[in-house]
This record gives C-alpha cells, structure tokens and sequence, in this order.
C-alpha cells in the first residue's frame, strides 16, 4: 500500500481508505505497525476535531444519546465520527458494531463515521490504535469526535488521555447512588449529563442532577474550568430534550480552554503521554524478537545458575538490544 496515496484519500475524506486506515492502525502485525506509523507522519497534525469522550455504565443510554446527539450535530453540518473504547471482552461480537441499529439513522449518515471498538482484551494496545484512529478521524476532516468508553473505571483514564472534553452520562437514581459513582471519575468529568429526564424518571432525573451540582460544587476547583464548570444537567436521548444545551456547554468550555490557552496545554500533555507510550510499546516489541527471547532465556538460565549476576546481566541485555535491521 501507497501511504502517500492512502493519505490523499483519507484527506480527501474518503470513507473507505479511512475505514481501511483505521483497520492498518488496529493490526497486530509488525509490517502493519509500520506503514500505519508512516501514515500517521504523512498525514500530520493539521487538522482539529473537537474529541469528546464519553463514558457512562451499560444500559445508561450512550447509544441512544450518540445516536441523537450526533444526528443533531450533522443536522447543524458538522462531520461527526463515533469511536470506541471498549475494555471487556465480555461484551458480545464487539460493541458498538451490534449497536448500529441502535444508531440506524447516524450510521446511515454521510456525515457520521462509526467505528466498532478492536476486539482485544489488553486495554492498553486498544487505548494507543484509538487514539491513532481518532487521528486518522480528525486528518479526515472530522469536526467533532466521539470516543464511547463503558464506565467499568479503568478504561475513562484512557479516554479522557485522548479527549478534549469528558462527558459522564449518569442515570437518574435516588440520593444514595451519588456514592456509587467513583470519586476519580466525577474529577474527571466537564460534564455530568443525567439522561432519562423523561416521564416517570422525569422528575427523579431533576434532583439527581441537583444532588450532582451540588457534589461537583464542592470539589477542589480545577484550573482548566471557568466559572460555573464542571456542571450537571438532564437530557432525553430518547425524547431529544437537552442535546441542544449540552452541545452549549461543551463549546462554551471548549471556548474559553482555546482562549485561556488549556487546550493546547492539554493537547500538549497528551502528546507527551503517548509519546512515552510508545516508546515502551516499541521497547516491548523488540524483546518478543527471536534473537532477544534467545538471548533473554540464555542470561535467564546464566542468572540462575549463578553465574551472572542479575542487574549486570540485564544491562549487558539491554545494551546488546538492537533495531531489527540495524
Ligand atoms: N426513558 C428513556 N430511556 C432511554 C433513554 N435513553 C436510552 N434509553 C433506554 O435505555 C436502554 C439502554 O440504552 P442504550 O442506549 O443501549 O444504553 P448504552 O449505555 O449504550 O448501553 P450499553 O451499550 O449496553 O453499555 C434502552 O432501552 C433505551 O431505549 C432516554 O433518554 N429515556
Ligand atoms: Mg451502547
């Protein structure tokens, strides 16, 4: 493949090479990793899409709010792209790919690109390829990014590590399960959007989201917020209440980051983060190369036996260590 070409066309906003681009970038294969690291240079860092993550626990409603919420956005002729995290297994046949019909209408929209979340089981190799196709996503010209996470913990630092903008999607419930909702996960949040304001919830969804305010206003103020952030409010995914305010919100704050200079800040942290990532993911790399195991398993046995000693047999490893084709 011609990364120079694959990158004209993701440019160009072509749905397929972006499709396909995302697939190089979540292969396991070596010969992958490095055209999808090509790919990524050549496409270059121009392009910005507001990336949103978006976490929430399952049933809460994070289909059915992407699916109106992002219809909204390309109704108001915004591209909109819906990425995934998804840090169980467990869920059947990949996550979001099932849910399309529960995004029927945004999948089918020109303007709306959703991708399933790579079936893996390690979080960290699916956090990195998220992270390149929200790259990927933004060098095709997308506006706005979604990054779907499935509230279990871990996997919101992840999200929030590649996010401009963290929303939390609560359910509404009575006073007690304030508590239920980890502390490190409401810090995280810019937003808490309480959905289910709808009906018989409608007024359980008001006082949670009151019970909500007044937890995030007691909490240590952050630098990156202006007055009155982070904040709580109630929407209807089902009924399309309240989209409108919370796409308000998020600009507001994005906004006012931009102006008092935390986006690039932000930006700018994170791309440290992932940089050191992948210097350990390439490190690791190197040591499942059949010359390192060899050598690994041959000062292992030396180790053992006595006859090295470990910190100077591991230096002597490291040191003999070398690129592939060096
Ligand atoms: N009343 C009401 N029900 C809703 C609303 N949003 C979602 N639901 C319902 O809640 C259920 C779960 O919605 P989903 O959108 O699938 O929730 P999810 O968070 O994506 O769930 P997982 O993918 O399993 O993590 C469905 O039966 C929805 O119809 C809403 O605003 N009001
Ligand atoms: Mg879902």
């Amino acid at each position: 493949m011609d990364m120079t070409d694959m990158a004209q066309r993701i440019a160009a906003g072509e749905r397929r090479a972006l499709a396909q681009a995302i697939t190089l970038v979540e292969s396991g294969r070596a010969d992958h990793r490095v055209q999808a690291t090509a790919l990524l240079a050549v496409l270059g860092q121009d392009r910005e899409a507001l990336r949103i993550g978006l976490s929430g626990t399952p049933g809460v409603g994070k289909s059915t709010f992407i699916e109106s919420f992002g219809l909204m956005l390309t109704g108001m002729g915004l591209r909109v792209a819906v990425l995934a995290v998804d840090p169980s297994s467990a869920r059947s046949g990949g996550s979001i790919l099932g849910d399309k019909t529960r995004m029927d209408l945004l999948s089918r929209d020109p303007n709306a690109f959703i991708r399933p979340s790579p079936s893996q089981t390690h979080l960290g190799g699916v956090a990195r390829r998220t992270r390149e196709a929200v790259a990927l996503c933004e060098a095709a010209g997308f506006d706005v990014v979604l990054i779907e996470t499935v509230g279990v913990g871990q996997s919101e630092t992840v999200v929030a590590q590649m996010s401009d903008l963290f929303l939390l999607l609560l359910a509404p419930a009575g006073g007690d399960e304030l508590q239920g909702v980890k502390r490190g996960i409401m810090e995280m949040a810019d937003v808490i959007v309480i959905n289910k304001a709808d009906g018989d919830l409608k007024a359980t969804a008001t006082r949670t989201q009151a019970d909500y305010a007044g937890a995030l206003r007691l909490m240590r103020k952050r630098p990156q917020d202006p007055e009155g952030y982070p904040c709580a409010m109630t929407v209807s995914a089902l009924e399309q209440r309240g989209l409108p305010e919370v796409w308000e919100t998020l600009e507001g704050l994005s906004d006012w980051r931009r102006a008092h200079g935390f986006w690039e800040r932000t930006r700018a942290t994170q791309a440290r983060y992932w940089f050191q990532d992948a210097v350990k993911t390439a490190l690791l790399a190197q040591l499942e190369r059949p010359e390192a195991r060899a050598a690994l398993a041959a000062l292992s046995d030396a180790v053992a036996a006595g006859e090295q000693e470990p910190a100077a047999a591991a230096a002597a490893f490291v040191r003999n260590l070398r690129e592939p084709d060096a």
